[in-house]
């Protein structure tokens, strides 16, 4: 039975935002089968040496399907697409399109908006650096509205796993709302990503579940 591993505690601010979030609900989306196996954040469950020899950088998610290890919520999304056959088109070019779009969610959107979220944290709200960041995800956002613009979904015609990362990444706690309240066409894409029964059943029931410490 393929295996995910995800949070059962962590701390208050992150319950709610997590990168598990992602996986489970593209298998919820997916209707595969699996089980949860939780991890105590605080308890340093991370830590141990057998989650390090699955992930090197101790942090969630990963899954264990059948001995297959696969840690990057953007490997594990495609990877699952691959196995059940949807969420992705079949055809090298469909594909190449979901593929384009998930390391753009990753790495054009995630990284600026995370690396800001990440100075203002650590005391650097309103410096240089941030002031930077804050134009940098400013202007991918903008650009990433206009691509929305005639589009229902990110990638394809049809929802996909790009849209699983992308919608996450604008609706992560990192993701300040204000920096999205400019843009009609993302709050639209995103109300019609979040709208998706999948992610509700998702959301729910990782609520029920992670405790918050
Ligand atoms: N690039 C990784 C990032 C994973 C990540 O940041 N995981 C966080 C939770 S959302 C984590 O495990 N944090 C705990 C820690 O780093 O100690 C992915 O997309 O899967």
């Amino acid at each position: 039975m393929l295996k995910v591993y995800g949070f059962s505690r962590v701390n208050a601010g992150a319950r709610g935002n997590t990168r598990d979030l992602r996986v489970l609900w593209a298998l919820e989306e997916m209707g595969l089968p699996y089980e949860i196996v939780g991890l105590d954040h605080p308890n340093h469950d991370l830590d141990t040496p057998a989650y390090r020899e699955k992930n090197p950088f101790g942090q969630v998610p990963i899954i264990d399907d059948d001995g297959v290890i696969v840690s990057e919520s953007g490997a594990i999304l495609l990877y699952l697409a691959r196995k059940s056959g949807k969420l992705i088109p079949q055809d090298l070019a469909g594909e190449s399109q979901v593929l384009r779009w998930s390391f753009a969610a990753l790495s054009s959107l995630e990284l600026p908006i995370m690396s800001l979220w990440f100075v203002d944290l650590n005391g650097g709200k309103g410096s240089a650096p941030s002031q930077a960041l804050r134009g940098w995800s400013k202007q991918r956002l903008g650009e990433l509205d206009g691509w929305l613009q005639n589009r229902q979904f990110v990638a394809t015609g049809e929802f996909t796993v790009a849209d699983i990362l992308m919608t996450h990444v604008l609706i992560s706690g990192s993701t300040e709302r204000s920096l999205l309240s400019p843009h009609p066409n993302l709050l639209a894409y995103e109300q019609r990503c979040t709208e998706r029964p999948a992610w509700k059943r998702t959301l729910e029931a990782y609520f029920e579940r992670v405790q918050p410490a």
